[in-house]
């Protein structure tokens, strides 16, 4: 069983044009994201990997591919959340039995859950697997959850909660849980506060961008860790300069068209609704690439 530290990629789905997973230029993410990222993990089937518009025999078939295909070169966290929680339950006893390192999941979203509710659900996953240690996925611009310091307390009493994926840029919070809990891990999850969230402690990452851009991730966190907070931030600015053009054409269908830059790596589509790539978003993304990313 892995610890899971340093940086991990959120492992994006190829779909062909029909919608359908693309088996091959999976294989072609997965392999790129260790042979020339470099990264130190991948986290499978979350919002990146467009998991909550799949169905559960599609996110069953994905874990199984990735398992294939890393072998155990690498760390996996598995997301399994769903608002149906049977879905939940089902991926992650799949990914147990697949021998994922970690297991993850999403607060309860769509419905304004109070605390007690979050707690149900997490509860009831932990319930229904027996050893795999983990990870609150903490997202509240998407999941519209409030977690406080003492509630986070509370779902650390479980032994089994490693840590949270920390997607907020709530700063003071972060602070407060890393000094109140030096015992659980916090993986940064918005990769354009990397170096706030290392200057803070933090030695881990999980990022839709890493899987274009992980050395620069992983050069943050080793300046930061040295105490070279100017070189830190001179690597952080590139990153945030290629994540404004990301977000501007739109995140996952960019991050695609930038990995079929790669020899390697083939093409992947989003699902829809998200929409295809238009070409002047190409060229826009290909001067981007070209200038900060053909060196990778
Ligand atoms: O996995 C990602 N979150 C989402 C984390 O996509 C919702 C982040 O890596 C962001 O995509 C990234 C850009 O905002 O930080």
């Amino acid at each position: 069983m892995k610890n899971c530290k340093g940086i991990l990629s959120a492992l994006m789905t190829p779909f062909d044009k029909n919608g359908k997973i693309d088996e091959t230029v999976l294989r072609s993410y997965i392999r790129h994201n260790i042979d020339t990222m470099k990264v130190d993990g991948l986290y499978v089937g979350g919002s990146t990997g467009e998991a909550l518009l799949t169905s559960t025999k599609e996110r069953i078939d994905i874990l199984e591919i990735v398992k294939d295909e890393v072998k155990d070169k690498v760390s996996l966290i598995a997301h399994v959340g769903s608002l149906n929680i049977d879905e939940a339950i089902t991926i992650a006893q799949k990914a147990e039995e697949l021998n994922y390192d970690m297991i993850s999941s999403v607060t309860p979203y769509y419905y304004p859950f109070a605390f007690e509710n979050v707690k149900i659900y997490y509860e009831t996953i932990l319930k229904e697997t027996s050893k795999t240690p983990f990870v609150i996925y903490f997202i509240p611009f998407l999941a519209n959850s409030k977690i406080s310091l003492d509630q986070f307390g509370e779902l650390f009493e479980n032994e089994r909660v490693a840590g949270i994926k920390y997607t907020s840029s709530d700063l003071y919070l972060l602070e407060r849980v890393v000094k109140n809990y030096p015992n659980k891990q916090l993986w940064a999850g918005f990769d354009e506060l990397l170096i706030a969230y290392a200057s803070y402690g933090l030695d881990s990452g999980i990022g839709s961008t890493y899987n274009i851009q992980a050395p620069f991730a992983k050069k943050i966190l080793t300046h930061v860790k040295n105490k070279e907070l100017d070189k830190a931030l001179e690597v952080q600015q590139k990153m945030n300069d290629v994540i404004d053009v990301l977000l501007k054409v739109g995140i996952y269908p960019a991050l695609k068209e930038c990995l079929s830059y790669y020899d390697n790596v083939g093409y992947g589509y989003c699902k829809k609704p998200f929409s295809t790539i238009t070409e002047s978003d190409k060229k826009v993304l290909r001067e981007m690439f070209d200038k900060y990313l053909s060196d990778f």
